[in-house]
């Protein structure tokens, strides 16, 4: 059902959607666009088997700001990354950020009020496990990177995201309107951040909500609050806001999506964990600015 819904909002998503398995598919996807560039990655060591048209995934990224490619990563691999996160989250391994930490809407006020430590972020996913390092720097995930940000030659920061993303029941917050842009500080606005759904998310769950389009805007900083937070009063932005939509995930599917695209997720209403594995890219010759937060710690060249 999730499926047909995100087939009805996206013609270009149809397509590869559509024809994303087996050889039969790829003929009759050959058949369909005789010009298309296909990457097909089969590979039980990466964990992940999908077929992907690189021209349309790249026009859909292009237009809308992100993409989803459903069951990127297979259900052994999903399930592998989640039983690390899981055990991680078990055993409180650092480093770890906690709810009291973001203080964000929903999240507990000080150190001492209940669910305080209620953790947010697993953080320095690339070194705090190979697994999570072997998923980022993947064939497949190389690939449609270096089609999406046009080049080759690409880095994952490990400065920001670079994290399991956890929505805890009970304590967990909501995280308003943004651009990832507010987190970095780079030559060029131009990086791409792959979210790997880990549990599935949905409306209940806090799953991201995003507006389409909306990393071509560019819009005046009084729309913005000292946070950089999309201010909810202001009736242009309300405008905005209406059209947002929510992207329901399946555990395994994988999201892409530009750092100025406007995106928002709500607080976990479940009694279950949501788990998603979140890492950024950019170009090489897209260089962070130097003394900033975006430059603590070196990129991993791919
Ligand atoms: O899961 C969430 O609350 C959204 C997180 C997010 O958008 C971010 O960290 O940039």
């Amino acid at each position: 059902m999730i499926e047909s819904r995100r087939l009805k909002r996206n013609h270009v998503t149809q397509m590869w959607h559509g024809y994303a398995f087996g050889a039969n598919a790829l003929k009759a996807h050959y058949q369909l666009m005789d010009c298309c560039e296909i990457s097909y990655t089969n590979c039980r060591y990466l964990g992940v088997a999908q077929l992907v048209d690189l021209v349309a995934l790249k026009t859909t990224f292009d237009e809308q700001g992100y993409v989803v490619v459903p069951s990127f990563a297979d259900v052994s691999r999903t399930r592998a990354l989640r039983l690390i996160a899981e055990e991680h989250l078990a055993t409180e391994l650092a480093p770890m950020e906690y709810e009291v930490d973001v203080q964000y809407p929903g999240a507990p006020a000080d150190p001492e009020a209940l669910g305080a430590n209620t953790a947010r972020r697993l953080l320095q996913a690339c070194s705090r496990h190979s697994g999570f390092r072997d998923w980022a720097t993947a064939d497949a995930v190389q690939q449609i990177l270096a089609r999406l940000l046009g080049s080759e030659a690409l880095e994952l920061s490990q400065c920001h995201h670079n994290c399991v993303m956890t929505k805890q029941p009970g304590f967990s917050s909501a995280t308003l309107w943004h651009q990832d842009n507010r987190y970095w500080s780079f030559d060029e606005q131009n990086l791409v951040s792959l979210w790997l759904a880990l549990t599935d998310e949905h409306r209940n769950n806090g799953c991201l909500r995003v507006i389409p389009g909306s990393h071509r805007l560019t819009l005046d900083p009084g729309r913005f609050d000292a946070a950089l937070f999309l201010r909810p009063d202001l009736p242009e932005n309300k405008q905005l806001l209406k059209q947002a939509v929510r992207v329901s995930l399946q555990a395994g599917d994988a999201l892409f999506f530009h750092s100025k695209l406007f995106h928002a997720a709500g607080r976990n209403q479940t009694d279950a964990t949501k788990l998603s594995l979140v890492f950024t890219y950019h170009a090489a010759a897209n260089r962070p600015i130097d003394a900033t937060r975006s430059a603590r710690f070196p990129g991993i060249a791919l």
